[in-house]
């Protein structure tokens, strides 16, 4: 699934005719007469069979494999996408061979589909499944050819439930809430205790030997509206004795451990990015490098059952007629391969790499203008294929992406495409995305994933995020590798004249649920400011500073320029463009406006942050789909502030918000894999759903989840997260895409900041 779909995921619930009730927690059997102690009700066979010891049994001709006789529902039911069903059934033949089992719901994906092996003694089978698609229609059917000679076949209690959710509950972890890895020595300590006394109370710190070494009062600070707890505050940023083991008691509650170590973010800015590496598409992953569960064989290098992603072709018309309303398609292909799989899905999309890759940049050359930071993300910094090659690891990665959205562009003098009824010329745009033209089931490995990948429509969004992100490319290569810099300033010239060639061509929400997410954006101007933006940083040329400084985006107030405070996004662009011209050195002339404007922006948040009804110090005020990386970003323009103007309240602010993901929230999250003792189990992802099959890992260190979603909706969220608190809405179940899905531009944001906190 993906990742940013809030507006349109919720999928209509059918009510249907002659469909066995829908199924809900708690009460969710499907098959109706199981047992067929009603006889066949509900059944229907070829041939037809008859009752034996409890059993119906059919007589099946000798036949191949096929449903030539079959067993199956006579009604239909829905199966919920991404859900989980257990079958169990008790068969057996007179000869033993292998039969076919199956929901089908033509022209839909597998959903079941797996082969039971009879022999002559009744044998309880059970099989557990996700439907990769939604399956309004879907049946239960036993396909019973394939037997050598004519067998009897018989089944008996027949049973299929889809998962019980109802003894779930929500865990908040211990009342006393921390940044489970810990603190900076100088930098704040903050905890929250969730109380409802209105009194100071006393909170001790200890050490890991359990003596105390510090201690205070509580403030009281009231209902933490996010969460609907009520809250006091601990401050212990006094303390700055380095150590593990420390823990907060107050209230009788006792936190979970945690360090105070200078180093603290040393790991996690390694691991953040790791997560890059593992997302990459067309290159085989090193165990050595990542660990031996990691390896896997290259994705998508057209290699079967792989059918992409060396020669692409264009969405075939009967997709694109659900996609765009009018069959647009092209006549040439494209090798697309590299970038990194966008999420827990397998596709690649323009608008979320680039802000992706950017955000990476932004790291790397954050360290050319502040004074620390250069060497930690140098040259064989990282574990990927790329160490020691004389170029900063964190460069390498962001061109693997960089690389594949480059050749995402339409070919120079490719034949004019169909747009809204007129044929236009687009060669130099950007397809939007790349992926498969139906889901896959989790896991998938990409190597695996023998899907149609097809190329979507360029769109004006697609154009200038490549545009932008290829100038920050250009600019940061210059100095390592001169001859790429000029490729991808040249990509960057010409996808931004390209796009000024007609009017906006829009990225519509139509295109969803094809296998992919629809990335659609309805404004481009702001992706117009961050191209000029990066355009003029890289060339200094007078024509991208025109164009800037007519963008609506570079005079609009700093809730619209920093898109405030929900956080910028891969839609919402001018802040990357806003932050850049504030901290690459540059000519223009309205500077210090520029860095007045991030100051005010981190005021605004600021004031967000110290809000009374805020009890974790977050940046947030809702809680939408991938609410961490709004915390985050939101952060990157607080740390941008400290950065600017030295003024140690932002700092300290920034480094305050960065707890909230790992653990100092409602709920006791660390919602990032491999720190913390609460830590996210189960995201959703191919790659990683090892909660569906054990012979998958779980994500790696520094993958982090998207957090609370306060619209959250998915089988699992559906099912639990009802009436829930915004900040309390997750579950860490691996098919909760819309609490738990990984995704790149999210660990971006979560790279981005804990590289300047390893900094600090
Ligand atoms: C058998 O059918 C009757 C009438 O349709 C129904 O009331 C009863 O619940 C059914 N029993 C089972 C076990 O399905
Ligand atoms: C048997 O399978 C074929 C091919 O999938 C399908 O067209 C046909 O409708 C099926 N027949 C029955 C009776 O299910
Ligand atoms: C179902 O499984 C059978 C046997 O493994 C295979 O031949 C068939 O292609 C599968 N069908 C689908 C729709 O995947
Ligand atoms: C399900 O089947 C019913 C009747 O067979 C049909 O009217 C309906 O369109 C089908 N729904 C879908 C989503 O295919
Ligand atoms: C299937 O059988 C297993 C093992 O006996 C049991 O735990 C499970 O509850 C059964 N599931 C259904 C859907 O009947
Ligand atoms: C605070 O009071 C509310 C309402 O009585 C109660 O539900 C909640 O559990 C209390 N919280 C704590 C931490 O005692
Ligand atoms: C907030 O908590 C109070 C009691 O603690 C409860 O009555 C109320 O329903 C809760 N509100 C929400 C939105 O959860
Ligand atoms: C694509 O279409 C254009 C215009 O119809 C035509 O000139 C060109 O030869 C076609 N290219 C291919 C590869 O078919
Ligand atoms: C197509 O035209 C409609 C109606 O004028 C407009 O809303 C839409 O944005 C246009 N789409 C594109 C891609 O130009
Ligand atoms: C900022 O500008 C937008 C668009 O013009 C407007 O809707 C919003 O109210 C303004 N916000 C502030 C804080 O002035
Ligand atoms: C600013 O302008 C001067 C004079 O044209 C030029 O030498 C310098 O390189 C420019 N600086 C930047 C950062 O573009
Ligand atoms: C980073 O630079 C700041 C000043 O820019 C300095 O205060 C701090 O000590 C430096 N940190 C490290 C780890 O060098
Ligand atoms: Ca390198
Ligand atoms: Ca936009």
């Amino acid at each position: 699934m993906k990742a940013i779909l809030a507006a349109v995921t919720a999928l209509v619930a059918t009510a249907m005719a002659q469909v066995s009730p829908a199924p809900i927690p708690g009460s969710p059997q499907i098959v109706q007469n199981g047992d067929f102690s009603n006889g066949t009700l509900g059944w229907q066979s070829s041939p037809s069979g008859s009752m034996r010891n409890g059993m119906y049994c059919i007589d099946v001709p000798a036949s191949p494999p096929g449903n030539s006789s079959y067993l199956r529902t006579s009604y239909k039911f829905l199966e919920t996408k991404n859900d989980v069903y257990t079958l169990n059934f008790t068969a057996s033949s007179s000869v033993g061979f292998d039969i076919l089992v199956q929901t089908p719901d033509p022209p839909l994906d597998p959903n079941l589909n797996m082969t039971a092996a009879l022999t002559t003694s009744p044998y309880p089978f059970s099989m557990t499944f996700s439907p990769a698609n939604q399956a309004p229609n879907a049946s239960l059917e036993f396909d019973l050819g394939g037997n050598p000679a004519d067998a009897t076949v018989c089944i008996g209690s027949v049973s299929m439930r889809r998962i019980d959710r109802s003894a779930w509950r929500q865990t908040y972890g211990p009342a006393i809430k921390i940044n489970q890895l810990g603190y900076l020595p100088n930098g704040p300590k903050m905890a929250t205790l969730v109380t409802n006394s209105t009194s100071a109370t006393a909170w001790t710190l200890n050490n890991a030997a359990g003596d105390a070494c510090f201690n205070g009062q509580t403030t009281y600070q009231g209902l933490d509206v996010a969460s609907n707890q009520t809250v006091s505050i601990i401050d212990f940023s006094g303390f700055a004795t380095t150590g593990d083991g420390y823990t907060l008691t107050a209230g009788g509650s006792t936190s979970y451990p945690f360090s105070i170590s200078s180093t603290l973010y040393d790991d996690l800015r390694q691991d953040s990015l790791r997560f890059f590496y593992q997302q990459r598409s067309g290159i085989a992953i090193d165990g050595n490098l990542v660990g031996l569960q990691y390896a896997r064989a290259a994705g998508h290098i057209q290699i079967p059952p792989n059918q992409g992603d060396k020669v692409v072709p264009c969405q075939a018309v009967h997709d694109s007629l659900i996609a765009y309303l009018e069959p647009w398609t092209c006549n040439y292909t494209l090798d697309v391969t590299q970038g990194w799989y966008d999420a827990g899905d397998q596709g690649k999309y323009v608008v979320n790499g680039g802000i992706a890759a950017a955000q990476l940049l932004m790291e790397y050359e954050r360290t050319m203008y502040t004074k620390n930071g250069t060497s930690q993300l140098g040259d064989g910094s990282l574990r990927i294929p790329e160490r020691n090659n004389g170029i900063p690891d964190v460069l390498d990665e962001a061109r693997w992406e960089l690389d594949f959205m480059m050749k995402m562009q339409v070919p120079a003098n490719a034949a004019p495409q169909l747009v809204n009824g007129t044929y236009l010329d687009l060669s130099s745009f950007a397809h939007l995305k790349v992926h498969d033209n139906q889901w896959t089931p989790l896991p998938t490995d990409p190597s695996q994933d023998p899907k149609r990948r097809e190329l979507h429509r360029p769109s004006t969004s697609a154009t200038l995020n490549l545009a932008a992100a290829a100038a920050m490319g250009a600019r940061v290569f210059a100095k390592f590798d001169p001859t790429w810099a000029a490729q991808a300033l040249a990509v960057a010239k010409s996808a931004y004249s390209a796009a000024q060639r007609h009017p906006p061509i829009y990225a519509p929400g139509t295109d969803w649920d094809l296998g992919g997410g629809a990335y659609s954006d309805n404004d481009v101007t702001d992706e117009y400011y961050w191209a000029a933006a990066e355009l003029y940083l890289t060339t200094g040329a007078q024509q991208y500073l025109t164009d800037l400084k007519a963008n609506r985006y570079h005079t609009a107030n700093i809730s619209t320029l920093f898109s405030l405070p929900g956080g910028f996004s891969w839609a919402s662009v001018a802040a990357l463009g806003q932050l850049d011209l504030a901290t690459v050195p540059s000519n223009i002339s309205n500077h210090s406006a520029i860095v007045q404007s991030v100051v005010d922006a981190a005021d605004m948040l600021m004031a967000v942050q110290q809000n009374s009804s805020n009890g974790y110090g977050v940046f947030l005020t809702e809680y939408p789909w991938g609410s961490n990386s709004n915390n985050l970003n939101n952060i990157q323009i607080v740390a941008t502030a400290a950065d600017l103007t030295g003024n140690t309240s932002y700092r300290s602010a920034a480094l305050q918000g960065i707890d909230y993901v790992l653990g100092r929230n409602a709920i006791s999250q660390s919602y990032v894999r491999g720190y913390g003792t609460k830590q996210t189990q189960n995201v959703h992802s191919r790659l990683y759903a090892h909660e569906l099959d054990d012979r998958v890992p779980q994500a790696p260190p520094g993958a982090m989840a998207g957090g609370a979603n306060q619209a959250a909706s998915d089988p699992p969220a559906d099912d639990v997260l009802p009436g829930c608190a915004p900040q309390t809405c997750y579950v860490d179940d691996v098919n909760s895409y819309s609490t738990n899905e990984v995704a790149i531009n999210w660990n971006s944001a979560l790279a981005w900041v804990v590289g300047w906190a390893g900094s600090q």
